[in-house]
């Protein structure tokens, strides 16, 4: 049995040099074997200081390499389906970023791709499910304690996005968190989202409505609704707030130290999601690479990353016509059962 995953990362961007610096300093059981990006000066400069480590240009190079025996994979969504269907084919780990794949019919390629082979074998990128306060609500509503779930109100805020970041991407890039804390904290799957656009910000780019509210419904009911708000200046911002039929439960809010001082009070705002997230990417990978080793997954499955595809699929159509969409849904395979 592997006694340490060799881990190949492909894309040295914002999260892959995240992940790249979190695998080589605190994760326990894996190591950056190779670091492949487009731009090679980018791949060395991020493997600068991590010793057997290799820079490459080309996925297929490393993951042909002898000494690679999983991957993580940071870049962007377009580019994830062929190296996920070469892991496969390989049957080697994979953490893959989210989302999946760009749309819900390649994502069900990689579904398919994997029940063929006959067992599980990606991890997807949704940090969340290991956030310390989204483990803890998960488990008042699955202890029942509190009664039955009713409501989940979302506020999901960032400072600022780049000029590139669409429309689209409001869905597709940041509510697709809440398709799966959604999904995670009631254990059903969405059946219909819908997308109002009211009044927007002035600093939004061109081609961008900003905020975005967005209402949604699971198959027993539950509603939940999210702001969507990617250019709100103060800093970065993601809580839920839990109705229940005997109380309330809010996570994620601001956090100490709270200081008082020369007759003022307050504290610091979390300036973004690497900071918000940071311990739990540390658990997410960690769990990852744990379970990899055992030859099992440890979270969020390539069926996950499908119905969340098929939930944005939904939420674009619902951007354009304002109607509650269904989200359409294949079988579950008994794999993901
Ligand atoms: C980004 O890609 C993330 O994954 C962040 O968690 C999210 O807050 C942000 O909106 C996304 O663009």
């Amino acid at each position: 049995m592997t006694e340490t995953l060799r881990v190949a990362v492909i894309g040295a961007g914002r999260m892959g040099a995240d992940h790249i610096q979190r695998l080589h300093t605190r994760i326990h059981g894996a190591e950056v074997a190779a670091v492949v990006d487009v731009d090679l000066a980018r791949a060395r400069a991020a493997i600068d200081g991590i010793p057997g480590a290799v820079a490459l240009a080309d996925a297929d190079e490393a993951l042909n390499n002898g000494d690679v025996n999983a991957v993580l994979i940071a870049t962007p969504g377009f580019l994830h389906e062929d190296i996920l269907l070469k892991a496969i084919a390989l049957d080697i780990p994979v953490l893959c970023e989210k989302p999946l794949t760009p749309d819900a019919e390649s994502s069900w390629r990689i579904v398919q791709a994997e029940v063929e082979l006959g067992h599980k074998l990606i991890q997807v990128g949704f940090m969340r499910r290991f956030d310390a306060e989204y483990a803890a609500l998960s488990e008042i509503i699955r202890s029942g304690g509190m009664g039955e779930l009713l409501m989940l109100h979302h506020q999901h805020r960032n400072p600022s996005v780049p000029d590139t970041f669409t429309n689209e991407m409001l869905i597709n890039d940041s509510v697709v968190h809440e398709f799966d804390a959604i999904r995670f904290f009631t254990g059903e799957e969405i059946t219909s989202v819908q997308v109002r656009l009211g009044k927007a910000t002035r600093y939004a780019p061109a081609g961008q409505h900003d905020p975005q509210h967005v209402l949604i419904e699971t198959e027993s009911g539950v509603l939940a609704d999210v702001e969507i708000y990617v250019n709100a200046k103060f800093g970065y911002e993601v809580a839920t707030q839990a109705s229940f039929e005997e109380g309330i439960v809010s996570i994620g809010g601001d956090k100490g130290p709270y200081t008082r001082s020369a007759g003022r009070w307050g504290g610091n705002v979390t300036p973004g999601f690497e900071e918000r997230f940071g311990a739990a990417y540390d658990v997410e990978i960690q769990a990852w690479a744990d379970a990899a080793l055992r030859g099992e997954l440890g979270g969020p499955s390539a069926w996950d990353g499908y119905a969340t595809a098929a939930c944005c699929e939904a939420g674009l159509e619902a951007q354009k016509n304002g109607e509650k969409v269904a989200v359409k849904l294949a079988a579950k395979p008994d794999l993901y059962k």
